[in-house]
C-alpha cells in the first residue's frame, strides 16, 4: 500500500474543494479560522508535502528553516506579500497564487465602494436603521452626495484588476487616467479608454482615486499626508489593494477636516484592527477585506490553490504543470514528480 502524501490547509475551505484534494492526498484541514504563529506554521509545514495558506499566514525563511519535506505552498490570494518567495525558492518549495480568477469580482467591488462612498450609502443606512427617518422631516437638500457619472476616474496601479475597473467606467461616461510603472500597450489603453499620467497629475485630477497596487516596501504609504494634500477636496479615495499602501491615520485626519470628501476602504494597516479614527467618521465606507468574496470567485480561488498543489505533487491531468506558479524554476531542481 502506498502512503499518501500530506497536505495541510490552514483554514476551513469549501468542502467540495477539499474533497477534490482528498481524492489524491491525506488532507489535514484546520476546522477553525485563526491566525497561526511562526512557530505553529513551522511545525505544521515540517510535517507535510504541500500546504494551502492565506494572507494571515506569514511564511518566511525562519518558518522554512530545516524543512526538507515541503514541496508546494499555495496562497489563497493574488497578492502574496505574506510569502517570502525568495526563501521559498531557496528551500526548493514551489509557491503559487490565484491571479485572474478574481479580477472581475474585485473590479465590481471597487465600484461598489466608489458608489457607496460618493452617495453616502453606509451613513444613510445607519441613520435609517437607527429609526431616525420617521419623524425626521427629511429635507429636499439632505443626504446630498457626489455624482459618479461624468467625473474623472484615476487608477493607481494598472494591472488586470485596474483595467477591469477602467472598462466599467465607459458606462458611467467617465474620463479615465492611470499611473503605472509601465505604459499599457496602445490597444489596451484604447479598450480601457485610459490615459497614462504622472502620479502628481493623477492625484490632482482624479475625482475618484482607486488604488490597485501590489504591496511592496516601496509602496508603503504611497498615499500619505503629502499625497492627500494634492487631491481635490471633493475627491473620493478607494483602497481595495492592501493595507499599508495608505497611511490610515493621515487619511482619517484628511476626512475629518474636510480635506477629502469621502473614502471606501476594504483593506487596512494592521487589519483586522482598523484605525480607531476611521471608525468615528461617517464619510468613509469600511468593509472587512471582502473584495474577492463572491460565491463563484472565492470557490474559484480555492480550486486554483488545489490545482497548484495537486499538479506540483504530480497528480491529476496537469501533473507537473501547476497553473499559476510564482517560482516555476524551482521544479527543475526536483527529481521526477512524486506519484
Ligand atoms: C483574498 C486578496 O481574499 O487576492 C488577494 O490578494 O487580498 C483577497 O482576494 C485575501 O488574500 C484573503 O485570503
Amino acid at each position: 500500500m502506498t502512503v499518501k502524501l500530506k497536505v495541510w490547509v490552514s483554514r476551513p475551505l469549501f468542502p467540495e474543494v477539499l474533497a477534490r484534494l482528498a481524492e489524491y492526498v491525506d488532507v489535514q484541514a484546520e476546522a477553525v479560522e485563526r491566525p497561526h504563529s511562526a512557530a505553529e506554521l513551522k511545525e505544521k509545514l515540517a510535517g507535510v508535502d504541500g500546504a494551502i495558506v492565506a494572507l494571515s499566514d506569514r511564511v518566511d525563511a525562519s518558518v522554512l528553516e530545516g524543512n526538507r519535506r515541503l514541496k508546494v505552498l499555495a496562497n489563497l490570494g493574488v497578492g502574496y506579500n505574506n510569502l517570502d518567495v525568495e526563501a521559498l525558492t531557496r528551500a526548493g518549495v514551489l509557491a503559487s497564487n490565484t491571479p485572474e480568477v478574481l479580477n472581475e469580482s474585485v473590479a465590481d467591488y471597487a465600484w461598489a465602494l466608489m458608489l457607496a462612498a460618493a452617495r453616502r450609502v453606509g451613513a444613510a443606512e445607519r441613520w435609517l436603521r437607527a429609526g431616525q427617518w420617521a419623524g425626521s422631516r427629511m429635507r429636499f437638500d439632505d443626504w446630498l452626495g457626489l455624482d459618479v457619472h461624468g467625473r474623472t476616474l484615476g487608477i493607481l496601479g494598472m494591472g488586470r484588476i485596474g483595467q477591469a475597473i477602467a472598462r466599467r467606467a465607459a458606462g458611467f461616461d467617465m474620463r479615465v487616467l492611470y499611473h503605472n510603472r509601465s505604459r499599457l500597450p496602445e490597444p489596451v489603453e484604447r479598450e480601457c479608454r485610459a490615459t497614462l499620467v504622472g502620479k502628481p497629475e493623477l492625484l490632482r485630477q482624479a475625482d475618484f482615486l482607486v488604488l490597485v497596487l501590489p504591496f511592496t516596501p516601496e509602496n508603503r504609504h504611497a498615499i500619505g499626508a503629502a499625497e492627500l494634500a494634492q487631491m481635490k477636496r471633493t475627491a473620493v479615495l478607494v483602497n481595495i489593494a492592501r493595507g499599508g499602501i495608505v497611511d490610515d491615520a493621515a487619511l482619517a485626519e484628511a476626512l475629518r477636516d474636510g480635506r477629502l470628501a469621502a473614502a471606501g476602504l476594504d483593506v487596512f494597516e494592521g487589519e483586522p484592527v482598523v484605525h480607531p479614527d476611521l471608525l468615528l467618521l461617517d464619510n468613509v465606507v469600511l468593509s472587512p477585506h471582502i473584495a474577492s468574496a463572491s460565491e463563484d470567485t472565492r470557490r474559484g480561488m480555492a480550486n486554483i490553490a488545489v490545482d497548484n498543489v495537486l499538479a506540483a505533487l504530480g497528480y491529476g491531468e496537469a501533473a507537473g504543470k501547476p497553473p499559476t506558479p510564482l517560482n516555476p524554476a524551482v521544479m527543475n531542481r526536483w527529481k521526477a514528480p512524486k506519484a
